[in-house]
Order: structure tokens, then sequence, then C-alpha cells
């Protein structure tokens, strides 16, 4: 079989993770930077939902290397910042900077040429403050929290679809297997979850993502897949009652 033919009825996918931690800079640090106003030093990432075994401390994912199938990721930052676009052309797919505010972070993802895929465009919510248990402010004009003593973090976890992927591209993607994800947190401290999907952290402790996570997706795309098919039904009955009503109508005429 040729390697430009795409496999029918296959649907493969790859799970990440993209979102980011931030930390407070201490104040002796801030006075003599040339930055004073910049009170948080934060990473925003695209990652393998696995944590890797030999995590530092606040690492979230990041077992696999996803260059495999990804060519590169684009973050689109605010244009406060000088070069907004940073395009990352191999792991890790993050970038560090420094700041005061908070502001929606474009991300896109370009996969490997053999996918013949189009690129993905995803958008993240840079987080800095330990807002509510609701992961954001309850009053949009109240002042953020004073800065977290702990890093802050805010993950979403997604699986990014391939369907009838080119048989080439499915070799590569099913020689790479992504690390299986645990099934209990490894601390005790389970990891507050926001909004669907998302992990940020409770206490302090880095949160990790879950085979629970993965079951939950899969639950809300059945949900999904379910409404359409409600939906999918309905149209066909409206359009079966259309149809007969012009035909009605076509004999009216007629007569
Ligand atoms: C806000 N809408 O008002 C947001 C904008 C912009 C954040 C946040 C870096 C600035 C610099 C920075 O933190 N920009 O490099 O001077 O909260």
């Amino acid at each position: 079989m040729s390697d430009r033919v795409r496999v029918r009825g296959v649907t493969i996918h790859r799970p990440i993770i993209y979102g980011n931690i931030a930390v407070a800079i201490p104040e002796e640090e801030r006075k003599n930077s040339k930055n004073p106003d910049h009170t948080f030093r934060w990473t925003v990432a695209v990652r393998s939902p696995t944590t890797a075994a030999d995590n530092s401390a606040d690492a979230v994912g990041g077992a696999d290397d996803l260059s495999y199938f990804i060519k590169r990721v684009t973050f689109k930052l605010h244009d406060t910042y000088p070069t907004p676009n940073r395009n990352l052309d191999k792991p890790p797919y993050e970038v560090t900077e420094t700041g005061w505010g908070e502001f929606e972070i474009g991300i896109r993802i370009t996969f490997i040429q053999e996918s013949g895929e189009k690129a993905l465009s995803l958008h993240h919510h840079l987080k800095l403050h330990q807002w509510g248990p609701d992961g954001g402010p309850t009053d949009p004009t109240a002042p953020p929290p004073p800065p977290s003593p702990h890093a802050v973090h805010s993950w979403q976890y997604d699986e990014i679809v391939f369907h009838e992927p080119y048989q080439s591209f499915l070799n590569i993607l099913t020689s790479h297997l992504p690390t299986p994800l645990p099934n209990i947190w490894k601390k005790p401290v389970p990891p507050l979850q926001t909004h669907q999907g998302t992990i940020s952290d409770a206490d302090g402790e880095t949160p990790q993502f879950t085979t629970t996570m993965e079951q939950d997706e899969a639950k809300r795309l059945d949900a999904a897949r379910n409404s359409i098919m409600t939906e999918t039904d309905k149209m066909r009955l409206l359009l079966i009652e259309k149809e007969k009503e012009l035909e009605q109508l076509k004999r009216q005429v007629e007569d």
C-alpha cells in the first residue's frame, strides 16, 4: 500500500497537556532587576501528560518526547512582550518569561510534514494568581489576591485526534506509544479540578494527571457524541416532515 494513502476507518489520538506554572519573584530579586514591576516568573508549555519519574518537585507532565509528531509549537504572547510570537522547533515546547499580568496565550501546534495535517490552534489563559476554588475571580473587578507563596499551576488535558491518517504517519504514531498515566496520584493531596479537564494546585501541591482525567475526557466525548446523534435524528425527522409538506404543496399546485 502506498504511504500517501489514508487509512480508512482509523482514528488515532495522542494526549497532550498545555498550561502554565507561575511563581512570585522575591522582592529582593525584583528590586535589582531591569523590570521591577514584573512580579511573576512563569512558564507556558505543551507536554505529554504523564509526569516523568525523575521529575523535579514542580514538574507536571513531560515524560515523553513529542517531536515524533510535532514539528513546531508557536506561543503568541501579549503584545507588551518583545517578539510576541515564540517558535519552538524542538522540545521542550515552552517559554519562560516574567511579567505582572494574566492574558490569553495563543498556542499553535504544527505537525510533522509526513502527517499532512493542518496546524492546531489552542488558547491558554495564563494563570499567575491563586484565585478562588473556581479557578478564576468571582468578582472580575476585584483586585487579584496577594502572590501565592507556592507555585501556581493551570493545566489542560486534551487529546489530538487524527482521523484517517496517512499510512506512513500512522506507522510513526504506532511506533511511539504514550507512557500510560498513573491510576492514582503519587501525592496524598489531589489537585483542584477547576473546570473541565483542567487542573490547578491545591495548597501548593504539584498537580498530576491520572487515568481519571482520561476517563472524564472519554465520558465528555461520549456525551457530545450522543447529543450530536440525538440532534441528527431530530433533523432527519424534520427533513422527512418537510419533504412530505413539499410533496403536498406540489400536489396542491398541480391540482
Ligand atoms: C492585564 N490584559 O491588564 C492584561 C494584560 C499584560 C501582561 C497583561 C509584561 C509586560 C512587559 C506583562 O506582564 N504583560 O514586559 O512590560 O492584566
